[in-house]
């Protein structure tokens, strides 16, 4: 038996037991549904928030991203497929995680819609809005350092990036379901391309290989101003929580300390070792000076190399220090 097969055989084991795929009710519902305009949706707007939409209109929002973005017609994608494919990848998400969740993979896509601009060629386009509503696939709320100390089979089975190889995996077995194979309208060879833009773009998205290569990307948008890399565009969109306004920055930071203190919750039950500082309940006033840090270290540098093409992320992210620090001084 190959790795391969092992792990596909892990895969296709684990989403069968969670019975991801879509029901016949739901796809025709979303199918019929006149799915309203993405002005309406303010899914243009880089100060979009998903909290409080319908579920409905989660699905009905992800689709009008696809129609606008041309990739539906274009790709000659069945109207039907899509709907279960987009129903089917929500339901690939726990909704009993704080913050990896479906919300999290729609306003990760949503900022990535926001940010296309006519930089990137329509495969590439494609590649990105797949990769980013399936980047955290069933997350379950513990990262891979977790995985890996827990002794899981997805560590054993792939050895680093663990999660994110299973969010790709999940991703592709999804694409090759019945009747949500979005892809099929594509010729051979923009097929393969297009799969292994979304590997890298997903797989780019593990906090530290982007935490590894963030110089070299810092050098390569200076000297190509117009045309960000795309795994960098791919964390600028998932960490773009940090660029919202403060209400919603308040309410996902929360969601995120919830999902680190359970993790370190089950640390110390697990391994009876003390977690680290993010994780460490006792640490919850420090929210705020971590916030901080986490914005100096990682968000800033970041939307501050794409300034040019996405001013507001950056702004939203300056507005949301000045609130941390302030919340910081007064504790
Ligand atoms: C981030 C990198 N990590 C490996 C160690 C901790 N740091 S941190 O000091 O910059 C940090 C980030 C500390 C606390 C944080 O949240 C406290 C609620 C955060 C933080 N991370 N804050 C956020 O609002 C968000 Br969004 C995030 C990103 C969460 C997903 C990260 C998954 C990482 C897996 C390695
Ligand atoms: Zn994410």
């Amino acid at each position: 038996i190959t790795e391969e097969r092992r792990a596909s055989i892990e895969v296709t084991q684990e989403v069968l037991a969670y019975h991801i795929t879509a029901a016949e009710q739901e796809i025709q519902a979303l199918q019929e549904a006149t799915v309203p305009s993405a002005e309406s949706l303010h899914i243009l707007d880089f100060h979009f928030s998903d909290f409080g939409l319908p579920e409905d209109l989660t699905t009905q929002a992800t689709i009008r991203m696809f129609l606008d973005l041309n990739l539906v017609q274009e790709f000659n994608m069945d109207y039907k497929s899509l709907c279960q494919w987009v129903l089917t990848v929500r339901r690939g998400y726990r909704n009993n995680v704080p913050y990896h969740n479906w919300n999290h993979a729609l306003s990760t896509a949503q900022s990535m819609f926001a940010m296309l601009m006519t930089i990137f060629s329509r495969l590439e386009i494609l590649a990105l809005m797949i990769a980013t509503l399936n980047h955290d696939l069933d997350h379950r709320g513990v990262s891979n350092s977790y995985i890996e100390r827990s002794q899981q089979p997805l560590a054993q089975l792939y050895g680093h990036s663990s999660l994110e190889n299973h969010h790709y995996n999940l991703c592709l077995f999804i694409l090759n379901n019945t009747g949500s194979q979005i892809l099929s309208g594509l010729c051979k060879e923009d097929h393969r391309t297009v799969l292994h833009m979304i590997k890298r773009a997903i797989l780019a998205t593990d906090l530290t290989v982007y935490m590894e290569r963030r110089s070299e990307f810092f050098s390569l948008a200076k000297k190509t101003i117009h045309s960000p890399h795309r795994s960098m565009l791919m964390t600028a969109s998932d960490l773009s929580a940090i660029t919202k306004p403060w209400p919603e920055q308040k309410r996902i930071a929360s969601l995120v300390a919830m999902e680190f203190f359970a993790q370190g919750d089950k640390e110390k039950e697990e391994f009876k070792i003390k977690p680290i500082d993010i994780m460490n309940r006792e640490n919850s006033t420090r929210l705020p000076y971590m916030q901080v840090e986490y914005i100096d270290e990682i968000c800033y540098p970041l939307y501050k190399v794409l300034f040019d093409t996405c001013s507001p992320l950056l702004n939203g992210c300056k507005k949301n220090r000045e609130n941390w620090l302030h919340l910081a001084e007064e504790a």
